[in-house]
């Protein structure tokens, strides 16, 4: 399995290397049969949360506004035991980061060379490589948050621009889809279940993702939000979180 997953990763490098990113072609992109875990949700939903929680490390833009404007393809390696910690960049090979506050700059950096220092997106992915042995081997990607208005800077189409570029992700079959919802807002406005939903209406490789509980109204229960997702009672919904099925909140 890990040699798979060595390959796999490989592959993705040398799609980002030739430009083959899943951008509309008429042609079928070898990127588009590789298996990828990708995080979707509105804008400051917490996506880049929940991914730095998964490795660990504090290395994301976070923020309010649009934080995230190109996809982030997250290659996690697993090091050896007591072997120093550092990432990787694709377009910059030759340097490692063992500051991971210098990864946030670079990646802030790197965006703002392909789109300029504005409000802008841009489908061309930026390949980052986190070698550790705290990690497991998974490649993880971050995308820019859905919207519902253009900002100041922005095209009119940016709203439509994003939503496509989430969903050429998101509807490939072999996608695992972290859909991310703030726990503090009711889930039927849910962006990240309405087009996950859409893309895959049996749940099959959806795993709902709660974030912001500590946000969420004194009195209120996490668990009564996702009943509605589920459409189950509380207390059966209780015993599938105990079997550790459906649900992970941060
Ligand atoms: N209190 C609290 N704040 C959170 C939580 N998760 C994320 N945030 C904050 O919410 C803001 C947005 O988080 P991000 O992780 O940047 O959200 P995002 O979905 O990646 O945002 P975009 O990339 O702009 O779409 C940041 O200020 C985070 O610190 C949470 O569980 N609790
Ligand atoms: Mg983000």
């Amino acid at each position: 399995m890990d040699n798979l997953i060595s390959l796999v990763n490989k592959i993705q490098r040398a799609c980002t290397a030739l430009g083959d990113h899943g951008e509309a072609s008429a042609l079928p992109t070898l990127w588009d049969s590789l298996p990828a875990i990708a995080v979707v949700g509105g804008q400051s939903s917490g996506k880049s949360s929940v991914l730095e929680s998964i490795v660990g490390k504090d290395f994301l833009p976070r923020g309010s506004g649009i934080v995230t404007r190109r996809p982030l393809v997250l290659q996690l390696h697993k090091s050896d035991e007591g072997s120093r910690e550092y990432a990787e960049f694709l377009h910059l090979q030759r340097k490692r980061f063992t500051d991971f506050a210098a990864v946030r700059k670079e990646i802030q950096d790197e965006t703002d060379r392909e789109t300029g220092r504005t409000k802008q997106i841009s489908s061309v992915p930026i390949h980052l490589s986190i070698y550790s042995p705290n990690v497991v081997n998974l490649t993880l990607i971050d995308l820019p948050g859905l919207t519902k208005v253009a900002v100041e800077g922005q095209p009119e189409s940016i709203v439509q621009d994003i939503e496509n570029m989430v969903r050429s992700y998101i509807e490939k079959p072999n996608c695992i889809i972290l859909a991310i919802s703030p726990a503090n807002q009711d889930l039927a406005t849910s962006d990240a279940i309405k087009i996950s939903r859409e893309v895959d209406p049996t749940g099959e490789r959806t795993l709902g993702v709660l974030t912001k509980i500590d946000l969420m109204d004194k009195g209120t229960d996490a668990v009564d939000v996702t009943c509605f997702v589920h459409d189950l009672d509380a207390k059966t919904f209780k015993s599938l979180v105990l079997d550790a099925l459906g649900v992970i909140m941060f």
